[in-house]
């Protein structure tokens, strides 16, 4: 029989909806579902061709575990034993806090969320923390500082009744390509674009003004615009004092920023800060999309804190065509990061430092506030507490640190100095290698539950296939906590089951779900939380009246600027930044398997601006070597006029490039500077890429 399921994407945040095509028990294809939210059918390369993961030739069927050194296929008994005594016997010796997880924003809310209890409850440990410490953390804090809230403020679909769109290191029609027909109807509609990119994309319009910011240094030119646009009587005085506060202080903390200082810190001309000003200065609706390029760096959160001072100075929120947009990566980036996977939090954004917090989610999980671990370390940190020693024991669910951590080579020492490491992912990733237990993980369609797009927006994931391995990701998390001595909390079969709890739990805190119904999830094409009993229909519009704070008021802050922590050199004279490819996603692990996606992007290429190519004697086909303070690889090259001439590009989703980058990070949000790496580039002597392994045709390690 066949049939067809309405579910999201799997990749990136905008989740936009598509039909899988069932016939007789295997996922056959998709089709445009013209009735989901936001993207009304279309799809990008990547989404159309999701569906061949489901069944695909290297999925990982069976669980594996390493004995004499080879990972061998395993009952289901013998591997989720091997997983669990491998946990209890390096607590015992060296107490809770050996094990460490790590999650990540593919998971649904519902697995997020008992992965967080599995670590608190089963393993006792305070240290979970999910991939998206790399993505979303400089956004969240900075939005958290701001306004309360850790939530776009506004619907995109909404986009083109702003004046003024500012973009701000968002890569968006590679990284988010279903946005671009929004930005084509805000343009005809008269929206302007300002886009801040060191790196021009087919974003950039002939009209637009593209600020070339210089990597690392969006605190100077947010603090220029923010002079500028106040020098020129475009602070919304009105809106700043009834709405705010800090206005005067941050204000102040511009002084001396004038165009010339902005222009030489920025590397961006006089006259394009000044028209970038008058635009934002007179645009009675504005909103502002940002995403890695500015949080990716030492100073992450507080580059936020400086665009979102322009918001705040111009009154851009509340209302339609406003607002301040964290451009949210993964396809549960956003929910992944509200219900309690984060070291430093609890379910419905609750924060596991507050006595309050801590004593409702003890109370409804059945054990005292005492017995709730409290803040552990970040995904980063943890991964470099296993090189020295510090963490024995590591379950991974859904990311892959081998490919997409810094430092790749001291990211691969950290991998192999862990003891116990038990890996959960439908493919053997390339941080599967280091595991003693490999437990074959679920892909999107096999699993019911939701996810949160990057609007905030909940919408439902609906099981098309059951778990082609027969156990999917929570019946992995049930079998755990029952080996782990918490069978009588963990009771769940189904993602609605977990959902149930989870928005019962979710009341009261700043990410609300109460009042989420599953069935109206897929009748309303989704709801926007917070959602409550007495606002099921959820909020579209953040902060229409108060800001989240309890005083009801957002908060300017002051943000001195600041540069990156390691600058170029003589002899590191340019700058490399990472980011995406329209065809692949992340690490690769499931788009460098589907043959359409692997043929279109095949391998990592440097982008070089044709000036710099000159004078570095690259030669066209031949490839380029290079060198970083941590590492020396090689690349293909191909040149790119709309880049600047000091700063080389490259996307990242192969093994291997993130041997070049560094693994400073910023000291509040954590996250890895990986948008800013001081770089020498040569032509190179040998032909010898960085290492792309062949991922077809190695679904068991064996
Ligand atoms: N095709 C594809 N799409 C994806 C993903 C994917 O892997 N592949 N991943 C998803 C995820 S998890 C994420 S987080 C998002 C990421 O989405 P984005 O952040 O939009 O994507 P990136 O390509 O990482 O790059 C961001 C942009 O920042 C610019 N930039 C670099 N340095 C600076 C700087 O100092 N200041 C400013 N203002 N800009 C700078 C870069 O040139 C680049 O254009 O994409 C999501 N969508
Ligand atoms: N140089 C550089 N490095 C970066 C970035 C950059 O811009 N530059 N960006 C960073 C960003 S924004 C991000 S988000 C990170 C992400 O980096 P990763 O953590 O590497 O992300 P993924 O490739 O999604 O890896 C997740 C793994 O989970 C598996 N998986 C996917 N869905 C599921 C599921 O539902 N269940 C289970 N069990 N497994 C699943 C996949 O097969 C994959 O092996 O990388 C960061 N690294
Ligand atoms: S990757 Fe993003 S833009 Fe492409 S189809 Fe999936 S959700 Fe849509
Ligand atoms: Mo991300």
């Amino acid at each position: 029989m066949s049939i067809t399921v309405e579910t999201h994407c799997p990749y990136c945040a905008l989740d936009c909806g598509l039909k899988l095509h069932v016939d007789q028990g295997r996922v056959t294809g998709s089709t445009k579902w013209k009735g989901s939210p936001l993207s009304r059918g279309g799809l990008c390369t990547k989404g159309i061709t999701a569906w061949q993961q489901v069944h695909h030739e290297d999925r990982i069927r069976t669980p594996l575990v390493r004995w004499d050194g080879r990972l061998r296929p395993a009952t289901w008994d013998e591997a989720l034993d091997a997983a669990a005594n491998g946990f209890l016997k390096l607590r015992d010796r060296y107490g809770p806090a050996v094990n460490a997880v790590l999650g990540g924003g593919s998971l649904t809310n519902e697995k997020a969320y008992l992965l967080g209890k599995l670590a608190r409850l089963g393993l006792k440990t305070p240290h979970i923390d999910p991939n998206g410490r790399l993505c979303m953390t400089s956004a969240g804090a900075a939005a958290m500082q701001a306004f309360g809230v850790d939530r776009a403020m506004t619907p995109l679909e909404h986009l083109p009744a702003a004046d003024v769109v500012v973009v701000v290191g968002a890569n968006l029609p590679d990284a988010f390509p279903l946005i671009m027909p929004l930005v084509t109807r805000a343009r005809r509609r008269g929206t302007k674009f300002v886009v801040v990119d060191p790196r021009g994309s087919k974003l950039v319009k002939d009209d637009d003004i593209h600020l070339a910011v210089r990597p690392g240094t969006d605190t100077a030119l947010a603090a220029g615009l923010l002079r500028e646009i106040a020098v020129r009587g475009g602070v919304d005085w009105p809106f700043v004092t009834d709405r705010t506060t800090g206005a005067d202080d941050a204000i102040a903390a511009t002084e001396g920023w004038d165009l010339e200082r902005t222009s030489l810190t920025a590397g961006v001309g006089i006259t394009e800060i000044a028209r970038a000003a008058s635009w934002i200065a007179g645009a009675r609706n504005g909103m502002i999309l940002h995403a890695r390029g500015v949080e990716q760096q030492v100073n992450g959160v507080q580059g936020v804190l400086s665009w979102i001072n322009i918001a705040l100075a111009r009154g851009w929120a509340g209302r339609k065509g406003c607002g301040v947009m964290p451009m949210t990566g993964q396809r549960n980036g956003q929910g992944g990061r509200e219900h309690g996977q984060r070291c430093d939090q609890l379910p419905g954004y609750r924060s596991i430092d507050d006595p309050m917090d801590r004593a409702v989610v003890a109370e409804r999980w059945g054990v005292t506030p005492e017995e709730l671990p409290g803040r552990g370390r970040t995904y980063v940190e943890l991964l470099h507490d296993a090189e020295r020693g510090a963490v024995k024991g590591m379950l991974v669910m859904s990311a892959n640190p081998a490919v997409s951590g810094p430092n790749g080579a001291r990211i691969r020492r950290c991998l192999d100095a862990v003891e116990h490491m038990v890996v959960v992912d439908p493919f053997m990733s390339e941080t599967a290698r280091y595991a003693s237990v490999v437990l074959p993980g679920s892909t999107f369609a096999e699993e019911d539950g939701t996810i949160t797009t990057t609007e905030g927006r909940v919408v439902r994931i609906d099981q098309a296939v059951p778990p082609i391995a027969i156990r999917g990701d929570l019946d992995v998390i049930r079998g755990l906590a029952h080996r782990l001595g918490v069978r009588d909390k963990f009771d769940f079969h189904t993602g609605r089951e977990v959902f149930e709890e989870l928005k019962a739990l979710s009341a009261g805190g700043i990410a609300d779900y109460s009042g989420l119904d599953w069935d109206a999830l897929r009748d309303k094409g989704g709801v926007f939380w917070p959602a409550t009993t007495d606002n099921p229909d959820g909020t579209e519009i953040l902060h229409t009246e108060r800001f989240g704070h309890p005083d009801g008021l957002a908060r300017m802050v002051p943000v001195v600027p600041s540069g990156p922590s390691t600058l170029p050199d003589a002899d590191h004279p340019l700058v490399l930044t990472t980011g995406r490819h329209r065809d692949h996603y992340l690490s690769g692990n499931q788009t460098r398997r589907i043959p359409a996606q692997a043929d279109r992007a095949p391998a990592p290429i440097l982008e070089v601006h044709p000036r710099t190519a000159a004078i570095m004697r690259l030669v066209e086909g031949e490839p380029v070597e290079v060198t970083s303070h941590q590492a020396t690889i090689t690349l293909g090259w191909i040149p790119n006029d709309r880049l600047r001439r000091d700063t080389v590009f490259v996307a990242w989703h192969w093994e291997g490039v993130n041997d070049l980058t560094d693994d400073a990070l910023d000291p509040i949000s954590r996250i890895a500077a990986v948008k800013h790496t001081p770089v020498a580039i040569r032509p190179a002597v040998t032909t010898v890429g960085p290492s792309v392994p062949a991922l077809r045709g190695e679904a068991v390690g064996a």
